[in-house]
Order: C-alpha cells, then structure tokens, then sequence
C-alpha cells in the first residue's frame, strides 16, 4: 500500500515535472521581428498593456507553415492560430486605441530585424503587406494581403544567430496604414512564426 502510494506520487511528479519541461521550452524558444516593431513586441515592452500571455513570451507565435495555401486561418495569422495571443489578431488594441505604426517610405531599402530565443534551422524569412484598400476594421485575413511576398530571404536550413538582419525594398503605391506581416519557416518542423508590425507609408 505504501509502496504503491510513493510510486503514484512519483508518476505524479514525473508528469508535473514533464510539463513544466514542455512549457518552459515553449516559452523560451523561437522568435520575433523588432524592425518595424511586431505587436508582440509592443505589449512584451509595455507600449501596449494588457495583452495577456503574449507580454511574456513575443517569440512564441508559432503556427502551422505553409502561408497562404496552408498556414494559420483568416483571421489568427497575427496570432499564428493561437487562441491565447487573440489580442494580436484585433484591430484595436486591448485598451481599444490604434496599435502604434512605424513609419516606412515606399521604394526604399527597410532593415528588418529578427530576434531570436532559439536558432531553428530554417526555410526562409517571407514578408507580405496589406493592399491599398485592405479593411482595417477586422483581424487580418489573406484577402486583405498580397499573398506575392514583397521580400523572400531564402535561409537554406541554415541556423540563424540571435539577432538577424536583412534588407529589402519597400512596395511602392501604398498610402497610409497597412500591416506587414512577417514569416519565418522552420525547415525541420511542420511550423512558422508570424509577427504583424502595422506601419505608416
Ligand atoms: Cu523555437
């Protein structure tokens, strides 16, 4: 009986221990775009408040890879289909302001900047942005994007270091707010990161 209760509490602990592992590693991988700062950026630093578990972990917007054809639905693919980072996926701020802009010019070079807590081999880096018309007034779906990315950096499973860079040129013939939405395919799992950074041309 004793035997039996010791060896119970020590399935139990394997498993709690087992989780808290699975969970930390969640937490403390992967990545996000700081350069036009993404939104979960913006609530990981304290612009934006009160966007839940995001504010702790901006690297973890991972979703299916595969966008458009496959990747997360219309609607969570600022969230990267992750319920519990919703916040990312309105339009408003959870405080319901605008979410804060960067501003770009059309037609010229932008550096865009990655972060990153884990250095997955990796597929490419894929930046799309929103159409001259796009509606701001719901979360972000594919058909208020060009799906023809602007930027491709192609990766060749290579590992990236903490901190990448990469330069490209800006669309031209956009005005005013859009969103940008930037991709990082991981070449050895089923996933992406996705990070939207709204901007000003
Ligand atoms: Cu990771």
């Amino acid at each position: 009986m004793r035997t039996k209760a010791k060896l119970y509490a020590a399935v139990l602990g394997l498993t709690t221990a087992g989780a808290f592992v699975l969970s930390t590693g969640g937490a403390s991988s992967h990545g996000y775009t700081d350069l036009p700062i993404s939104r979960q950026k913006l609530c990981a630093n304290g612009t934006v408040t009160n966007c839940g578990g995001i504010q702790w972990e901006p690297q973890s917007v991972e979703g299916p890879k595969g966008f458009p054809a496959a990747g997360p639905a219309d609607g969570q693919l600022c969230s990267g289909n992750n319920s519990r980072f919703a916040p990312l996926d309105s339009p408003r701020t959870p405080s319901g302001g605008a979410w804060p802009t960067t501003k770009v010019t059309g037609g010229q070079s932008y550096t865009f900047r990655w972060q990153f807590t884990a250095m997955h081999a990796t597929t490419d880096f894929k930046y799309y942005v929103t159409r001259q018309g796009w509606n701001q007034n719901h979360a972000l779906t594919r058909a208020d994007l060009n799906t023809t990315p602007f930027l491709t950096v192609p990766y060749g499973g290579q590992r990236p270091p903490a901190t990448l860079s990469h330069s490209g040129t800006l669309p031209t013939g956009l005005s005013g707010h859009h969103m940008i939405l930037a991709v990082w395919t991981i070449a050895d799992t089923g996933n992406a990161f996705y990070a939207c950074s709204d901007v000003t041309f």
